[in-house]
């Protein structure tokens, strides 16, 4: 026997109506429906196999969605079960929603003094989900030495390069820095050449400063190691052709050179191994103004630093690979392909470094994680959802959900609303949801079932329902009132926006078709813009490319519908209820729900027009 709940590999058929995935119905069994969260192999696997290119590594919030054209049950119970994780113990998670408030909504908000959640418009994957922000980078004046450590200290292959404005200069990477410092003999001046100041060569060796002229002056200067007599010293200088106010000297404790060196106007002498220069030979590089430094480390090593002492600018490569942080994870995998960049760049309209990636990063992305509640068919749900990973449904409709590849926790009851399914993990986990999270579910509640009405209800809402308002402390009754006398959609929108606002897409074999619905008291704002309604109805089908789209209006005082169609000849006549203002406007008696009266109609309509097909 299987207590608790039940993992779903979602690649079951869509069924037509509610079925209960979760088996929390075993009594004196309180079911398990929160496991504690299992960390994906995958992605974290992933993440610490990735070069640390930055100091702080992205993380990708869980949203907690209803579907498009959000309604009240959508809102509530992404609230309310986001407040359920957070009274359960699980952390971050982020209400959501993906479409605009309205008046029933705004109404019900605002009686218990609740936010909209956060408004997220699509979560299709983009470079600035997967860049590091405040990557490590070097600047212009930065020493080769300092992106030398930085590659090192952090493992990575490539640097980007940012002048003093903060735009991207280009990059250097540990090919064009090795190539730089690979000794080359038969170029032997360019592997003595450094492009630097005095200040940044002695930042590089460690040294101390002694004498300094021009410091701050960067100049192409060439290293010598005066390791030779002091007669074959002076020729090499000659023999090289570099000028001799170009040279850095780097020498031992050999007065006669500092001498020779000073005579000969060089730019500066580095006196190495701890070594230091006699007081009266300091004062005559004073005189002819030549910069003396000291350094602790030999000669040899001494001369390495030297050349690390190159500013990164002279060596920047300009070919940075460059893309703007909206950019859509799947157009950019396409233009990283064929290029063997070492580092993509990310920048901002005005080319200031925002952050870099690898393709590592975009191979395998880390990707937003969305819990959709009161929907689980993707034509529903947020833009891009097909893109990210689905880790929970909490729902009350049929499935037409897409396969998954990993097992998710998936939970649909055939209850009243999404929130009473929220409402009842409150209670049988035995957590006290606040007075405004309860009277949240009672509007979701409330607003699905009509007061209770609908035949979608089930006694576990009625129950519920009264158990909420004990906690909110809030009249059902009044509740109901003040959410259907909020704002008839029908008086206070225009007939384009009437058909959108509570609109679901469906897709039934080839067919794919919208219904909406609007909830009225009485007919009358209806019979005032029927033809408008019917012909906004026809552009949103024609706009949308779909077989037909309809919309149920219905009175929440008669608990009755009629029934608007545009599209589908085959499917217009076929429909059995009586016509009240023909071809396209229908009489439904009886019929107040979209998923458990009009859909599975409609499905059987479709059905039989396949078959005849
Ligand atoms: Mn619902």
């Amino acid at each position: 026997m299987t207590i608790g709940f039940t993992k779903v590999q979602l690649g079951s058929l869509p069924n037509r109506y509610p079925l209960t995935a979760i088996t929390s119905v075993i009594p004196g069994f309180a079911p398990l429906i929160f496991p504690p969260p299992c960390p994906a192999p995958k992605s974290a696997g992933h993440l610490s196999a990735r070069p640390n290119m930055s100091a702080q590594p992205s993380t990708q919030p869980t949203y907690i969605i209803g579907h498009k054209n959000p309604d009240a049950d959508a809102i509530c119970s992404a609230l309310s079960y986001a407040a359920f994780k957070e009274a359960s113990g699980q952390k971050g998670f982020i209400p959501a929603r993906c479409g605009n408030s309205n008046a029933r909504i705004d109404a019900i908000l605002n009686r218990f003094g609740a936010s909209l959640p956060q408004f997220v418009g699509d979560v299709i994957p983009r470079i600035e989900d997967i860049m590091h922000r405040d990557p490590y980078k070097v600047s212009v004046d930065d020493t080769c030495a300092r992106a030398l450590e930085l590659l090192d200290l952090h493992d990575v292959r490539a640097l980007p390069v940012v002048g003093h404005d903060g735009r991207l200069e280009g990059y250097v990477s540990i090919f064009s820095l090795g190539d730089y410092f690979i000794p080359k003999p038969k170029r032997a001046t360019s592997m003595r050449k450094v492009t630097s100041s005095i200040n940044a060569i002695i930042r590089s060796i460690g040294g101390t400063e002694v004498i300094a002229y021009d410091a701050e002056t960067v100049d192409e200067l060439y290293v010598r190691v005066a390791a030779m007599e002091l007669e074959s010293f002076g020729k090499s200088a000659t023999v090289e052709g570099i000028p001799n106010n170009k040279s850095v000297i780097v020498v031992g404790d050999r007065t006669d050179v500092h001498l020779r060196a000073i005579e000969m106007g060089v730019r500066i002498i580095i006196v190495t191994g701890g070594h230091r220069m006699k007081a009266e030979v300091l004062e005559r590089a004073k005189a002819a103004k030549v910069s003396v430094a000291y350094a602790d480390t030999d000669s040899a090593t001494t001369a390495w630093a030297v050349r690390a002492a190159t500013l990164v600018g002279g060596l920047v490569q300009r070919d940075a690979f460059t893309f703007k942080p909206q950019e859509k994870l799947s157009v950019a995998r396409r233009r990283i392909v064929q290029n063997p960049a070492l580092i993509c760049h990310v920048v901002d309209e005005d080319g200031h470094l925002l952050g870099v990636f690898t393709k590592t990063d975009i191979i395998n992305p880390p990707r937003a994680k969305l819990v959709l509640v009161d929907h689980n068919e993707l034509s529903q749900a947020v833009d891009g959802a097909a893109e990210v990973e689905i880790t929970e449904v909490v729902d009350h409709h049929r499935l037409g959900n897409a396969p998954t590849h990993q097992p998710i926790l998936f939970i649909n009851r055939p209850l009243g609303s999404t929130c009473s399914i929220v409402a009842d993990m409150f209670r049988t986990a035995d957590l006290k949801p606040t007075p405004q999270i309860a009277g949240l579910m009672m509007c979701g509640i409330i607003s699905d079932t009509l007061l209770l009405q609908s035949p979608t209800t089930t006694p576990l809402d009625a129950d519920l329902l009264q158990w909420l308002s004990r906690v909110a402390d809030a009249d059902v009754r009044a509740l109901a009132d003040m959410i259907f006398n909020a704002g008839s959609v029908l008086s206070s929108l225009s007939p384009a926006a009437a058909v959108r606002a509570d609109c679901k897409l469906y897709k039934e074999g080839d067919r794919r078709f919208s219904v909406s619905q609007v909830e009225e008291l009485g007919f009358t704002n209806f019979w005032k813009c029927e033809d408008a309604l019917l012909e906004a109805l026809e552009k949103y089908r024609m706009e949308n490319g779909l077989n037909f789209s309809c919309l149920l209006v219905t009175d929440i005082d008669t608990q009755s519908s009629l029934f608007l169609i545009r599209g589908d000849a085959e499917i217009v006549q076929a429909i059995t209820y009586p016509q009240k203002r023909p071809p396209d406007i229908f009489d439904l008696p009886g019929i107040v729900s979209r998923k458990k009266q009009l859909m599975p109609y409609l499905a059987s309509l479709l059905g039989s027009a396949n078959e005849s097909e």
